[in-house]
């Protein structure tokens, strides 16, 4: 079973966007293992958009998404981390499609409301950068064989 890391970014938080995020993933029939509300640090920002680091929006990505409480999600299910990016919406906001989360509900592309681990390889890497081990529950939920 696939792990992802979500993140709805500071203006989510702000816009009162969190319980209509996690409804959308709860609804798609994914299982929710951890979350928390947290102001990441310099440190864990530049860590996670390391792979950005000398592009012109850099820094203005960085103290965005250290600007306010953040909400940091682990998400569990198959495929999870390719489905969880379609539900996202693209990157560049004028081509997220509505019915997306950013085609939804953003307009500008720094200000894009939900982050998304793009590969399992940055899932593990970015689930390590936010949550310790015991904060991931590992749980079964019946339901899930009619997922
Ligand atoms: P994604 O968040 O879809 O994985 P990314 O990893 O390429 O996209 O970029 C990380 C974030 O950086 C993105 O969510 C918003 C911001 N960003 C990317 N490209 C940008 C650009 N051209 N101008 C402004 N912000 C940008
Ligand atoms: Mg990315």
């Amino acid at each position: 079973m696939e792990k992802t890391f979500l993140m709805v970014k500071p203006d989510g938080v702000q816009r009162g966007l969190i319980g209509e995020i996690v409804k959308r993933f709860e609804q798609k029939g994914f299982q929710l293992v951890g979350s928390k509300l947290m102001v990441i640090t310099r440190e864990q920002a530049e860590y996670h958009y390391e792979e950005h680091k000398g592009k012109g929006f850099y820094e203005e990505l960085v103290s965005f998404i250290t600007s306010g409480p953040v909400f940091g999600m682990v998400w569990e299910g198959d495929q999870v981390i390719t489905l969880s990016r379609t539900m996202m919406g693209k990157t560049n906001t004028l081509d997220a499609l509505p019915g997306t989360i950013r085609g939804d509900f953003a307009v500008h592309t720094g200000l894009n409301i939900i982050h998304g681990s793009d590969s399992p390889e940055s899932a593990e890497r970015e689930i390590n950068n936010f949550f310790k081990p015991e904060e991931i529950v590992s749980y079964s939920k019946d339901v899930n064989k009619w997922v």
